[in-house]
C-alpha cells in the first residue's frame, strides 16, 4: 500500500514541503502541473491541494495524512489528529487596527465591524471574551478593508507585519500562533501507521539535524576536562590525540540555541581551531 499525502498545490507551504520530503530521501517523481504524484523510493503518494481543502480531504480519508497550516485545520474545524508540528510556514492570525487607534483589550472590537477569512476562529475569540462584533468574512487582500470602508478591524496572518504596515494599520493582538503541521485522518490500519512512523522518524532526524551543529576543535590537555564539560555530545564528546604532544582533537554536538555561548566558553577555557559543520541527518 502507498500513504497518500496531500500538500499544498501552490502557495507559501508548497516548496517547504517538497524540501522536506527531499531530505527526507524521498524522490518524487512529478510532471509539471500533475494531481497526483508518486515517491520512487518510498511508499507514499501525494496529492497537490489548495490548502484550505487538505482538512477536508484528510478528513474524509480521500488522503491520509496532510500537511497544512495550523489556522486552516483549526478554522475548517475538520476531525483530523494533528501529529506533529513541522517547522516552517510560522506565523500568527491576529487583529489589526488602525495606526492612530489604541487597542483597550477584547472590548475594543465591541460593535466593530471585523473583516477576516477566519470567521470561524474570531467568532470563537469573541464568545470566549463575550464580546458582540460584526464579522465580514473576505476571502483575499483583507488588509485593505479598513481603507475602503469595509471594516474598523481585520483579522489575518501576519508573518514579518509589513502588509499591514503598508496599509496603515497595527497589530493589536494575536488570536492564533500558527505553522505547518502533519494531520492524520482519524482510522488508520496498522499496516499504514508503519508507513507514517517511517515518514515521521525521518522528519524528526532532519529537524533534529538542524537545530544541531557538528563541532571539532583543538584543545591543551590541561584543560581538557573544563572543555568536556562544556560539550555535553550525544553520549559523550570523542577526544583524540593530535600529533602535537599535549594537545587532543574534540568533536561533540552543539544545539544551535546554545551556540555563541558555548563557543565563547569553549575559546575562553584555551580551545583552538574551532570548526562548526552543518549536520545532516541526526540519529539518536
Ligand atoms: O491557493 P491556496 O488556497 O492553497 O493558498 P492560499 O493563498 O490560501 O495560502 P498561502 O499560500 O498564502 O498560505 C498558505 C499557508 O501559509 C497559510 O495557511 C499559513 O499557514 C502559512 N503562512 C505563513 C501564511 C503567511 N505566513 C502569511 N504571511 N499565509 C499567508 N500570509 C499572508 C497574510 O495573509 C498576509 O496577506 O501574508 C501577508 C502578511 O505577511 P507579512 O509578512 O507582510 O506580515
Ligand atoms: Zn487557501
Amino acid at each position: 500500500m502507498r500513504l497518500r499525502l496531500a500538500i499544498q498545490k501552490s502557495g507559501r507551504l508548497n516548496e517547504d514541503s517538497m524540501r522536506l520530503l527531499k531530505e527526507c530521501g524521498i524522490d518524487i517523481n512529478n510532471g509539471v502541473n500533475k494531481l497526483k504524484a508518486e515517491a520512487t523510493n518510498f511508499p507514499i503518494e501525494l496529492f497537490f491541494l489548495r490548502d484550505d481543502d487538505i482538512p477536508q480531504y484528510v478528513e474524509n480519508g480521500v488522503a491520509d495524512i496532510g500537511f497544512v497550516g495550523e489556522n486552516e485545520v483549526y478554522e475548517k474545524a475538520k476531525s483530523v489528529d494533528v501529529v506533529y508540528a513541522l517547522g516552517f510556514g510560522k506565523c500568527r492570525l491576529s487583529f489589526a487596527i488602525r495606526k492612530g487607534d489604541t487597542f483597550t483589550g477584547p472590548e475594543f472590537l465591541t460593535g466593530k465591524k471585523i473583516a477576516t477569512s477566519y470567521p470561524v476562529l474570531v467568532q470563537q475569540y469573541l464568545n470566549k471574551h463575550n464580546i458582540k462584533a460584526e464579522i465580514h468574512e473576505i476571502s483575499g487582500s483583507v488588509e485593505i478593508a479598513p481603507g475602503i470602508g469595509l471594516a474598523d478591524v481585520v483579522c489575518d496572518l501576519v508573518s514579518s507585519g509589513s502588509t499591514l504596515f503598508m496599509n496603515g494599520l497595527k497589530e493589536a493582538e494575536v488570536i492564533l500562533n500558527s505553522q505547518a503541521v502533519l494531520i492524520k485522518h482519524k482510522k488508520f490500519s496498522p499496516e499504514a501507521q508503519a508507513i507514517l512512523d517511517r515518514l515521521l522518524f525521518r522528519i524528526e532526524s532532519v529537524k533534529k539535524a538542524k537545530k544541531n551543529k557538528y563541532v571539532l576543535l583543538n584543545a591543551p590537555n590541561e584543560h581538557l576536562d573544563k572543555i568536556i564539560s562544556l560539550l555535553p555530545g550525544m553520549r559523550s564528546p570523542t577526544v583524540v590525540a593530535l600529533a602535537t604532544p599535549g594537545w587532543s582533537s574534540v568533536h561533540s554536538v552543539i544545539a544551535e540555541s546554545d551556540f555563541w555561548e558555548i563557543i565563547e566558553q569553549l575559546k575562553a577555557a584555551g580551545a583552538e581551531g574551532i570548526l562548526v559543520v552543518p549536520i545532516e541527518k541526526m540519529i539518536l
